[in-house]
């Protein structure tokens, strides 16, 4: 692997001693080296699901248990997984600079397992005001898919009977566009997500939205030149064959589902964090953003280290791919390689 530029690490290095309010911008790429998926790599996790289907509100209403399948392995894998040097990196560096502030995309809970507190689903999430806020939820929340106030942190593996490893037969094939079973495609792609659009605008009618879905997202692939796999004519219509009542019902108002308590598209963030972040980035001049293992294409977190440089922060990317640092400038840092492998090396 390629290392370092010393004199860049060293720079970074001095820069960093003097910072006292640091901000991470934190994605996917954080837990790649755990063994989690990412989700617009090639082999990720968009690559493989149809995210109108699985991460949308519009997918819930229509096949809940599709979405419960899709999460309950996500669940599965981020139990099984172990935290990484990088996120050990990151809460000790929460532990040196009281100013730090992690704004993670990660709903994995591998930084909390590292060592970082999040306080989300905490009643007293506001008063802790933590380290470690949780953009896009957390795996292991569980809420009222009614809002009726209900939740629950809720580590048990399966979550109910249909939801077993081993309860093949009602698995459906979550695997997107006509690939067929146990198929993996060869990489994800502007037109499937184009196929998978379109398809789904007739299967969702008026609760289809754009919301710069398809066309946001196929746009990096396009730009990467990714191959294309044949997209077929027929794209199947995937169902899960799951009850409704055979899902977690929601114990506070027994009249609703339980749902994860993620972020989906077109959901607002939770309004206390998105304040609380806004009130960071009020409180004072920013020193230094790391933004770490996102690919940068998701709204409000992308927009998050422009606010820091608007503050007068320095910015340093740490990311597998060169050109995921887009919005990056002279002057930032940009970090090429694993996340698992930098962040030790250059937080020291
Ligand atoms: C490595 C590595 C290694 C690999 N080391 N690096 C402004 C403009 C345009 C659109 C919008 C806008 N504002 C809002 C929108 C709409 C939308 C949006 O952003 N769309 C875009 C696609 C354009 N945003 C929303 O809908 C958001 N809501 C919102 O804004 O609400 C407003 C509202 C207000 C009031 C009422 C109603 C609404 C919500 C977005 C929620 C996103 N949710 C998901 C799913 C969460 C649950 C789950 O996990 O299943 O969040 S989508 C998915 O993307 C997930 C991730 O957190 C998120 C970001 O992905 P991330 O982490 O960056 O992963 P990748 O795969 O993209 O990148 C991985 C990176 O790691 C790559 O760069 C690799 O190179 C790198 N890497 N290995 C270092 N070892």
């Amino acid at each position: 692997p390629r290392g370092l530029d010393p004199s860049a690490v060293a720079a970074f290095q001095a820069h960093l001693a003097q910072s006292k309010r640091i901000v991470a911008v934190i994605g996917a790429g954080l837990s790649a080296s755990s063994g989690l998926a990412t989700f617009r790599d090639s082999n990720g996790l968009w690559a493989n699901h149809d995210v109108h289907l699985i991460a949308t509100p519009a997918g819930w209403r229509r096949d809940p248990g599709l979405v419960w399948q899709f999460y309950s392995d996500r669940r599965r894998n981020a139990l099984k997984a172990e935290p990484n040097p990088a996120h050990y990196a990151l809460a000790e560096l929460a532990k040196k600079k009281p100013g730090f502030v992690a704004l993670s995309q990660n709903v994995d809970g591998l930084l909390q397992r590292a060592g970082l507190e999040d306080g989300y689903g905490n009643a007293n999430a506001n008063a802790n005001n933590p380290q470690l806020k949780l953009l896009h939820g957390n795996l292991f929340d569980l809420v009222c898919a009614n809002n009726c106030g209900y939740t629950e942190q809720n580590f048990k593996d399966p979550l109910c009977p249909v939801l077993s490893e081993e309860n093949v037969e009602n698995r459906a094939n979550v695997m997107g566009a006509g690939i067929k079973d146990g198929e993996k495609p060869p990489k994800a792609s502007a037109l499937l997500f184009e196929a998978i659009a379109a398809k789904n605008k007739k299967i969702l009618g008026e609760n289809f939205k754009t919301s710069a879905l398809s066309a946001a997202d196929a746009a990096p692939l396009k730009e990467r030149g990714e191959d294309a796999p044949k997209i077929p004519d027929t794209v199947p219509v995937l169902h899960s064959g799951i009850q409704p009542s055979d899902l977690m019902q929601c114990p506070g108002c027994n009249n609703s589902l339980l749902r994860p308590r993620v972020v989906w598209f077109g959901e607002a963030l939770a309004q206390d964090l998105v304040e609380q972040v806004d009130a960071w980035f009020e409180e004072d001049k920013v020193d230094l953003c790391l933004v770490i293992g996102t690919s940068g294409s998701v709204w409000p977190a992308a927009g998050y280290a422009e606010q820091a440089r608007k503050k007068g922060a320095r910015v340093a990317y740490v990311n597998m791919r060169q050109e995921d640092m887009k919005r990056s400038q002279e002057g930032d840092w940009a970090f090429v390689g694993d996340a698992a492998i930098i962040l030790p090396e250059i937080l020291g």
